[in-house]
């Protein structure tokens, strides 16, 4: 038998001060995007918490079952097979370690850039899965989902009154966009049971760079967003919606009006999570800066001039906590 020693495990970050009642957060703003006068509760939900849920989205069904079981094919082989597609640097495989700077997690994951011919040249080693077949479904699954972050992120230009309605959307549209794609498979934690019931993190708390981020996950629980009031609550699972994050980039383009939320996954003690995100970036030279509308006075701007490059650079040397902005506000 082998035994896994403690110290081993212990690396593992916890959360420090756990609720002992965790609450669900029963009201997420609920997104239609069938219905038009939507773009006011989109306004509203990005300033109260930079979150919410969208339903009657379009994307097939079929595009997200199809990636989910090959992603569980994926994720069901062996560790040697896998780590072949790896290490993420920063695209590829990765197991328990996120990013370059020492954060860790209990998760395994691929990344990929959206429009990168390489990223599946990584997978074409691995026995048992079809590089082609992950690669057919990813691109059917991103495209659709990057069709509907351009339609919210219209609804929302709509409802800020900004005059062109593709001011953030063409950032996306446009082909050097720098966008990112994520498959994060969550394993059950059993030996969360030695941690007194402590939550053991699956992925650490933290912003995303970008401007939109969206997120489906299958039926396991563990996402948690940080409210307004410093209270970190659970976000009910919903296998047929999208959860949508306000991104840094879209925080500095309405000078601060939007939050990037802040969010983690704890790791669940029996069922295994699996998610995919995508990451919707502008272009590498895209200047990044609050739109003159929205605005209060010439240059009432809360940050410094930068470009996605910029932040992009200085953001992948942060760890995950950090507040990555705070470099780029002016003082
Ligand atoms: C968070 C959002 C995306 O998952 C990601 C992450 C990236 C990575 O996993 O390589 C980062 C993280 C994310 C922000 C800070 C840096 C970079 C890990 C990390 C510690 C792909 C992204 O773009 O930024």
């Amino acid at each position: 038998m082998v035994v896994l020693a403690k110290s081993a495990i212990e690396h593992f970050p916890i959360v420090k001060n756990p609720c002992k009642f965790p609450s669900f957060f029963n009201d997420v703003p609920v997104i239609d995007l069938s219905k038009s006068d939507s773009k006011n509760l989109i306004v509203k939900a990005c300033e109260e918490f930079g979150f919410f849920k969208v339903i009657n989205h379009n994307v097939p069904m079929e595009f997200i079952s199809k990636l989910e079981s090959e992603a569980m094919k994926f994720f069901s082989s062996p560790l040697s097979e896998k780590l072949k597609a790896g290490p993420a640097d920063p695209f590829g495989y990765g197991n328990k370690k996120i990013g370059q700077n020492g954060d860790i997690g209990r998760v395994e994951y691929i990344l990929l850039s959206t429009d990168s011919e390489f990223n599946y040249q990584k997978f074409a080693s691995i026995l048992g899965v079809n590089p082609e077949t992950i690669r057919s479904a990813v691109d059917d699954y991103v495209s659709a989902v990057k069709k509907m972050s351009c339609e919210i992120l219209e609804m929302l230009a709509e409802g800020l009154k900004i005059n062109s309605k593709y001011v953030f959307s063409k950032l996306l549209i446009d082909e050097k966009s720098d966008s990112v794609f994520r498959l994060n498979h969550y394993p059950p934690c059993p030996d969360i049971q030695e941690f007194n019931g402590k939550n053991l993190i699956g992925f650490g708390e933290h912003t995303d760079p970008q401007i939109i981020s969206v997120l489906r996950s299958n039926n396991t629980s563990g996402l948690q967003i940080l409210l307004k009031d410093g209270h970190w609550i659970s976000v009910p699972p919903d296998q047929n919606s999208f959860f949508i994050n306000v991104g840094d980039s879209l925080q500095v383009m309405t000078n601060g009006r939007f939050k990037s939320v802040k969010h983690r996954v704890l790791a669940n003690s029996v069922k295994s999570r699996l998610s995919m995100i995508y990451f919707g970036g502008p272009p590498l030279t895209e200047k990044i800066a609050p739109l003159p509308s929205l605005m209060e006075g010439e240059d009432t701007s809360l940050y410094k001039e930068f470009t996605w490059f910029e932040y992009k650079n200085s953001a992948y040397k942060t760890r995950l906590s950090d507040n990555r902005l705070i470099l780029f506000e002016k003082i």
